[in-house]
């Protein structure tokens, strides 16, 4: 089913000159990229996208990180977008994703793990609203 997804290139990504190789896979497994951004957040953003772990332990460190530097926000579509780019993505802890995927080929630490995507349609659906707002 079509459906959209935000993905984010996160600051260590940027750091690293990792925004095309990110784009590069999204763009090869067939899905499209219709909206691109390249920005750094304010924490109340920050925290607004990742609302859902806000009584996590890591949340402070989470939004520290993800607020250390421009990232590039992406509105990625095609079918299962959601599943899709989570597979293209690998498993959140990356000692924990399979090589080839991102997260398995070029990170080591679960809070510097270089890409984000939405979990469900619904969130994000929830996550494009807070990157690109409707004019
Ligand atoms: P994902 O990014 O795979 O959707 P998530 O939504 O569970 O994972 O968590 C959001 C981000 O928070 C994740 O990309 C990295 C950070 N994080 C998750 N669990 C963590 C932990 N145990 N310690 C430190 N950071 C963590
Ligand atoms: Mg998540």
């Amino acid at each position: 089913m079509a459906e959209r997804t935000l993905i984010l290139v996160k600051p260590d990504g940027v750091r690293r000159r990792l925004i095309g190789e990110v784009i590069a896979r999204i763009e090869a497994k067939g899905l499209d990229i219709t909206r691109m951004q390249m920005r750094t957040l304010d924490r109340e953003t920050a925290e607004r996208h990742y609302a859902e772990h806000v009584d996590k332990p890591f949340f402070a460190g989470l939004v520290d990180f993800i607020t250390s530097g421009p990232l590039v926000a992406l509105i990625v579509e095609g079918d299962d977008a959601v599943a899709a780019t989570r597979q293209i993505m690998g498993a959140t802890n990356p000692l924990e994703a399979t090589p080839g995927s991102l997260r398995g080929d070029f990170a080591t630490a679960i809070g510097e793990n270089l890409v984000h995507g939405s979990d469900s349609p619904d969130n994000g659906e929830r996550e494009i609203g807070i990157f690109f707002p409707p004019a």
